[in-house]
């Protein structure tokens, strides 16, 4: 037989869309199901972008102190919105497959090109909620850089989902016209009810993370949450942990009698502060939350010396920002500018003790940063040095 023939015979017996009898295999359907990843994927991309740029903000950009949880609020709306398009979009795909075997299969180069950019949104749009979702799960299986990927990926994605919007924005307006009524007597699942269970998968993925970030009583957030990574009344002194003093190698340095806190730069006296000094200072009581970027939130009550009363006992001028430095010797989060609206928050606190006892090592004794609205990356432990610049 010739090859030609070979693969004729092949495609014959691949089925064709209408050997899909489901009612479910429908337009209308995968319409409702579309606006709906719309939404999501919106919410998602301008929570992430926000995100982004409070983690690494351009030159230009001031981020408020207040409200104290906006921040929160953001990466909460990230990670839970990313969920919930997980069984949206895995019910739009089962929706819409039979129309892969369209004949003829590769009818033209634009009916390819169409494929190939279906394929160029539904595979980014499917890395983007995997890689979030092992994000989330602060699980790491692969050998690239999770920020940069996931951040370019999202414009990718994105981008597509604008093109596949405009494309298929007439029919779908179409298809709203035509009410979504099955008859019940042949059985099986209408389609209002498959609209129902994807809805109702997304809407248990919500609930089964939102402890992690939502303020619930203990008891609550761990029976309604049971995906939660880190519960927000988890750990030691009652805050979870992101990264141990023993896995950052500081636990030497932070027990060290001969610790000290330099604050240097643009002061009128360098200051080198040993851990009595900083309990000596007048001392103020917050509560703040650490928002993890992957998606858990925890408020505690924390106290130590508010920052800009600690400028002031340098004689630094009133408009510094401020870098803050740790005993860690590597990693990218061993250090974090603080910007003037955070420097001057009277809630932007050098702590010392977190929910009335002395930090614990693993939240960063004997000194860490803790600053309202800011992402938890940015909330450096085990500080060793506050440099001032005007
Ligand atoms: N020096 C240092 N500070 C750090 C980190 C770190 O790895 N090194 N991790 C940050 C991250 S990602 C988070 S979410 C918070 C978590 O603080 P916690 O462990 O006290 O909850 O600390 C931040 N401060
Ligand atoms: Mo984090």
């Amino acid at each position: 037989m010739e090859p030609s023939a070979v693969v004729r015979g092949l495609v014959d017996r691949l089925p064709e869309p209408r050997d899909f009898k489901s009612r479910l295999h429908d337009p209308g359907v995968a319409a409702r199901l579309g606006i709906a990843l719309g939404v999501s994927f919106t919410l998602c991309m301008l929570t992430g972008l926000v995100s982004h740029y409070f983690q690494q903000p351009p030159t230009w950009l001031l981020w408020p102190s207040r409200p104290v949880n906006l921040y929160r609020l953001n990466q909460g709306v990230h990670v839970l919105s990313g969920l919930a398009s997980i069984p949206l979009l895995l019910a739009k795909l089962w929706t819409v497959y039979p129309k892969l075997f369209e004949r003829p299969l590769l009818a033209s180069v634009g009916k390819g090109l169409e494929k190939a950019f279906i394929l160029v949104l539904v595979g980014g749009a499917a890395f983007q909620l995997v890689s979030g979702s092992f994000n989330v799960a602060v699980t790491f299986p692969w050998g690239f850089s999770f920020l940069p990927v996931h951040f370019a990926m999202a414009f990718v994605v994105y981008g597509a989902l604008l093109i596949h919007v405009g494309h298929e924005y007439a029919k779908v307006r179409q298809q709203l016209k035509i009410p979504l009524v099955d008859d019940v007597r042949t059985g099986g699942l209408t389609r209002r009810g498959f609209l129902g269970v994807a809805a109702g998968a997304s809407g248990l993925l919500v609930l089964g993370t939102a402890g992690q970030t939502v303020p619930l009583p203990e008891p609550l957030a761990r029976w309604l949450s049971p995906f939660a990574t880190h519960l927000p009344r988890v750990g030691p002194q009652g805050v979870p942990v992101r990264k141990s003093a023993i896995s950052a190698g500081v636990v030497g340095t932070a027990i060290d009698p001969a610790y000290r806190l330099t604050v240097s730069g643009a002061v009128g006296e360098v200051l080198e502060l040993s851990l009595d000094d900083l309990r000596a200072l007048p001392q103020t009581t917050v509560d703040l939350p650490i928002t993890c970027v992957e998606g858990w939130s925890s408020t505690g009550t924390w106290t130590g010396v508010a920052l800009r009363d600690l400028l002031v006992a340098a004689g630094a001028g009133p408009d510094s920002s401020v870098r803050v430095v740790s005993l860690q010797q590597s990693g990218v989060y061993s250090t974090s500018a603080v910007d003037r609206p955070h420097v001057q928050d009277a809630k932007t606190l050098l702590a010392l003790e977190l929910n009335g006892e002395p930090l614990h090592i693993d939240h960063g004794f004997p000194c860490r940063l803790i600053a309202p609205n800011r992402p938890g990356v940015l909330q450096t432990k085990w500080l060793t040095r506050v440099e001032v610049s005007a």
